[in-house]
């Protein structure tokens, strides 16, 4: 790791230092957190120590107002998965689309798109901030993941939570996402089937998307379509827990 060598309490202690001052002014400011980034010379674990360290477990990410929501919310990464399969989805409305979890979990489960538009459901308006250099606001309905945990009963062994995709890329990797298993339970993380009051469209994740909120853009999965509870994320995908994380990205993208 980057800091050893380093006399860790100190180094802890000046992102520490740092992380508080970011706290009082908000920290809803893309660039000073770049930099709160560098400052942490990219020592992942660190950040993630760090951050977690300050904020509770389930600090809320700023909520916002109906009269914030942006105009426009751009659609990036795959915008349409692009399969005859999904297509065929599409077409019949997703009445066909199923989420199975799967894995380390006492009742393996499943859901269609109806069963989860009948369970409670929670709103909330959000900033997204994508590292490709753009923020924007929107409004997002879903389940939250901690409630379809309860009849799941994750097992004590799971320790992350795996996020499978529709889309593929041109070398046949799937996009997937991950988080570790405390943050299913933060009460803004959802399945999100509605974007600004409106079924989720294809562009932005239909008809499932995460909304794992206090994280950069990448690690809110579109177009989900199973979740697996697992011990480990060395042996899924490229082994570092995401799909724009294999390709060098930070797992703990927190904001
Ligand atoms: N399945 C899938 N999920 C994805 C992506 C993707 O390409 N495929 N792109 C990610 C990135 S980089 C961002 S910024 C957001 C974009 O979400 P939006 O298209 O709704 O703006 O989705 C994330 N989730
Ligand atoms: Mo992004």
């Amino acid at each position: 790791m980057a800091h050893r060598g380093l006399d860790r309490r100190q180094l802890l202690k000046g992102a520490l230092g740092t992380a508080g001052v970011l706290a009082l002014s908000g920290c809803d400011n893309l660039s000073r957190m770049h930099w709160f980034r560098e400052l942490l010379g990219h020592t992942e674990a660190l950040t993630e120590r760090v951050q977690r360290a300050f904020t509770p477990v389930n600090a809320l990410a700023r909520e916002y107002q109906e009269t914030d929501i942006s105009a426009v919310f751009p659609a990036n990464g795959n915008i349409d998965p692009g399969t005859e399969h999904y297509a065929g989805m599409a077409a019949n409305n997703f009445a066909e689309w199923r989420v199975p979890v799967t894995g380390l979990v006492s009742k393996p489960a499943e859901w269609t798109l109806e069963d989860l538009k009948g369970m409670p459901a929670r709103t909330q308006i959000t900033r997204h901030d994508c590292v490709e250099g753009w923020s924007a606001i929107g409004k997002w309905t879903g389940v939250p993941m901690g409630d379809l945990m309860h009849p799941v009963d994750p097992l004590p062994e799971a320790k992350y939570a795996v996020f499978y995709c529709a889309d593929i890329d041109e070398e046949g990797a799937t996009y997937y996402e991950s988080m570790a298993l405390q943050d299913l339970y933060h009460p803004q993380t959802m399945l999100a089937y509605e974007m600004n009051g409106q079924p989720l469209d294809v562009p932005h994740g239909a008809p499932l998307r995460l909304r794992f909120e206090r994280q950069l853009g990448y690690k809110h999965a579109k177009y989900v379509t199973r979740i697996e509870l697992v011990a480990s994320l060395a042996d899924i995908g490229g082994g570092k827990g995401g799909y724009w994380e294999d390709q060098g990205y930070e797992w703990y993208a927190g904001i």
